[in-house]
C-alpha cells in the first residue's frame, strides 16, 4: 500500500541518547548515589515534620521487605497501596521491590466497589491502607483471607505498618533473583477504550523512563542535590510516583509529602522547606494564579513549576507567570500510564536549558522514539501535521495484565504504543496535543472511563442504553455527562441517575449532565459513536 512504502518519519530528543542502566533492580538504580547522599534530607512529612534521610529511607524499606516477607508477599506477588500521600507509600512500594513484588496503586477515596474490583484485577495479596479508608476494605479482606496493614493507627484485624518494620532489615543477599522485567508497578489506566486495566510497569521500564529524565550530563528534568520537591500530587497516579518519587530518589533531592492540596499550607510549606520544584497539575496552576492569598513572595523559594497530565492552555501558563516571575514554568511533560509514563519532557527545564513555547507539552524524551501517525491509514506524516502520537523505547510498559488482546490493540507488532491522542511536531521538535482519539476523560488529570460509566449505568432496571462523553469545563477541564435511553415508560430523573452514579463512584467520575434520547448512535459492530455525540454537545442541542 502507500501508506507501507512512505518513509517513516521518527522524531528524536534535541538531547543525545545516553548510557541507560537498567539491567538492575529499581532501588538499587533509585539508591545509587548513597554515598553521597545517605545523610541527606530524601522525605519530609509535610504535615508532622518528621524526616527522613536517604540512609533511613533505605534502611526502612529493607524492613518494610522484611515485615512484608513475614506476612507473606514474595516474588510475584502484588500488594496494594490504597494511601493518600506519606512517607509509608515510599517505604512500602520500595520494601515490596526489593521482594520482586509489585504494587498496585488506587485512589484510598474510591467506593468499596471500586477498590475489590481493582484488587481482584491485580491479586493483591495484602492491602496496605490508612483510617479513612480501612473500612472499605476490611470485609472485604477478611473474606478473601488478606492482611490489612494501617500506616496511622491500631485498628482491630489489622497489623500496624510501625510493627510490619519493627525487625531486622531483609539482607541485599535476599533480594537475589529479580529480573530486570519483572513488574514493580501495577496502576490501573483504562488506556485507549473499555474499562481500567492493570499497566505492569517493570524494573527496566521505570528505570528508563526515570533515566530519560533525570540521568545524564544534560538531564532533561534537572533535579539536584539541593533541590525539595513538593510531592502534593497523589502517588497513587505514575505522574508522581514516577516524575516525583522515582526521580526524586535518583537525583538525590529531599520531597516534602503533602497529603492534600490546600492552599495556606502550601505556602506554608513552601516557606518552611525551601520548596525549588512543584509539580502540579492545570487545575492546581489555575488556583494559585487566581488565590489573593498567594504572593510572588510567597513562592520566591521555587525555580521551577511543573505542570503534566492534562492541557495547559499559552493563556493559563502567562497568566501564572507574572505570578512567580523567578521560575520556569512549563508543561513538565506529556505522560501516559502505559508509556512508562512520559512520553515527552519540556526542554525548559534541561540543565542547560533551551528555548520553549507556551502551549508545547515538551519534546519526545531522549533514547526513544515519538512517530505521528494518520489514524485512517496508519502512514507516517512529517511535522506540523497532527495525526496519532505514537512512542517507542523501552520505557514502555510490559503490557496489560491478563489481557493480550488490548495489549496488541495498543503496542503494535514493531513496538509503538499508540496513545490515542492527537498532535503534532513543530519545527522546533516541540509537540503539540490538539484533540484526543481516544473515549478517555480527564477531570483535573484523574482518569474517568467511560465504559466503567456505560456499564453501570445499564445496570439501572429503567435504562435502556446509556453513553459517557466528555465536556469541556472550566474548573475541571473535562466532566463526564451521559446520554441515556429510558426503558419505556419510564420516568427516572437526571437527579435520580447521578444519585445512583454518586454512590458507586469516586468524586470526579460523577455524571455533571444527564441527556435524555431516543437512540445511541453505534457503529455496524455496536461501539458507540462519541465524535456524533461530542458533536450534538458541541451544536448545543444534546438529546
Ligand atoms: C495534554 O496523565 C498521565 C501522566 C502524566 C504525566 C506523567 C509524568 C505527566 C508528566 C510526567 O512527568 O497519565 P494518564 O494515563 O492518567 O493519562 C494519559 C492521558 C494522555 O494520553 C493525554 O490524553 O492524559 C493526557 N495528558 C495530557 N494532555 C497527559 N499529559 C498531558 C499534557 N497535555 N501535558
Amino acid at each position: 500500500s502507500v501508506a507501507a512504502a512512505a518513509p517513516e518519519v521518527v522524531f528524536r530528543s534535541r538531547l543525545p541518547d545516553i548510557e541507560i542502566p537498567n539491567e538492575q533492580t529499581l532501588q538499587s538504580y533509585c539508591f545509587a548515589k548513597m554515598s553521597e547522599v545517605g545523610s541527606r534530607p530524601c522525605i519530609i512529612d509535610g504535615q508532622t515534620g518528621a524526616s527522613y534521610t536517604y540512609a533511613e529511607v533505605e534502611s526502612l524499606s529493607r524492613k518494610a521487605a522484611a515485615g512484608l516477607r513475614r506476612m507473606g508477599v514474595g516474588k510475584g506477588d502484588v500488594v496494594m497501596n490504597l494511601l493518600r500521600n506519606c512517607p509509608e507509600f515510599a517505604f512500602s512500594f520500595l520494601g515490596a521491590a526489593r521482594l520482586g513484588a509489585a504494587t498496585t496503586t488506587a485512589n484510598p477515596f474510591y467506593t468499596p466497589h471500586e477498590i475489590h474490583r481493582q484488587a481482584d484485577a491485580a491479586g493483591a495479596m495484602l492491602i496496605v491502607t490508612e483510617a479513612c479508608a480501612v473500612d472499605k476494605v476490611l470485609e472485604y479482606a477478611a473474606g478473601k483471607g488478606l492482611p490489612v496493614v494501617t500506616v496511622d493507627g491500631r485498628r482491630d484485624g489489622c497489623v500496624e505498618f510501625s510493627e510490619l518494620i519493627a525487625g531486622e532489615e531483609l539482607p541485599e543477599a535476599e533480594e537475589a533473583g529479580i529480573h530486570p522485567d519483572d513488574v514493580v508497578a501495577l496502576p490501573y489506566s483504562s488506556g485507549t477504550t473499555g474499562l481500567p486495566k492493570g499497566v505492569m510497569l517493570t524494573h527496566r521500564s521505570l528505570i528508563t523512563s526515570v533515566a530519560q529524565q533525570v540521568d545524564g550530563e544534560n538531564p532533561n528534568l534537572y533535579f539536584s542535590k539541593e533541590d525539595v520537591l513538593l510531592c502534593l500530587l497523589p502517588l497513587f497516579h505514575i505522574y508522581s510516583l514516577n516524575s516525583v518519587l522515582l526521580a526524586g530518589l535518583r537525583a538525590g533531592s529531599a520531597m516534602v509529602i503533602m497529603r492534600k492540596f490546600d492552599i495556606g499550607a502550601l505556602v506554608e510549606l513552601v516557606r518552611a522547606h525551601g520548596i525549588t520544584i512543584a509539580p502540579f497539575v492545570p487545575p492546581i496552576v489555575v488556583e494559585i494564579a487566581k488565590s489573593p492569598q498567594v504572593t510572588a513572595g510567597d513562592l520566591a523559594s521555587i525555580r521551577m513549576v511543573m505542570s503534566g497530565a492534562a492541557p495547559m492552555g499559552k493563556d493559563l501558563q502567562d497568566a501564572f507567570m507574572a505570578k512567580i516571575p523567578n521560575a520556569v514554568l512549563g508543561q513538565v511533560g506529556y505522560g501516559m500510564t502505559e508509556a512508562g509514563p512520559v512520553l515527552a519532557m519540556c526542554l525548559a527545564f534541561a540543565k542547560e536549558p533551551f528555548k520553549v513555547k507556551s502551549g508545547s507539552c515538551g519534546t519526545v524524551v531522549r533514547n526513544a522514539g515519538l512517530k505521528i501517525v494518520d489514524p485512517d491509514t496508519g502512514a507516517s506524516l512529517g511535522r506540523n501535521q497532527p495525526g496519532e502520537i505514537c512512542i517507542r523505547g523501552q520505557q514502555i510498559m510490559k503490557g496489560y495484565l491478563n489481557d493480550p488482546e488490548s495489549t496488541k490493540n495498543t503496542i503494535d507488532k514493531d513496538g509503538w504504543l499508540h496513545t490515542g491522542d492527537i498532535g503534532l511536531v513543530d519545527d522546533d521538535d516541540e509537540i503539540f496535543i490538539v484533540d484526543r482519539l481516544k473515549e478517555i476523560i480527564k477531570y483535573k488529570g484523574f482518569q474517568v472511563a467511560p465504559a466503567e460509566l456505560e456499564a453501570l449505568l445499564i445496570t439501572h432496571p429503567e435504562i435502556k442504553d446509556a453513553a459517557v462523553v466528555s465536556l469541556k469545563d472550566d474548573l475541571a477541564g473535562e466532566v463526564p455527562v451521559a446520554f441515556v435511553m429510558r426503558i419505556e415508560g419510564s420516568e427516572i430523573t437526571e437527579d435520580d441517575i447521578k444519585k445512583f452514579v454518586a454512590k458507586e463512584v469516586v468524586f470526579y467520575k460523577r455524571i455533571h449532565k444527564v441527556f435524555f434520547t431516543d437512540s445511541i448512535p453505534k457503529n455496524p459492530s455496536g461501539k458507540i459513536l462519541r465524535k456524533d455525540l461530542r458533536a450534538r454537545l458541541a451544536a448545543g442541542i444534546p438529546s
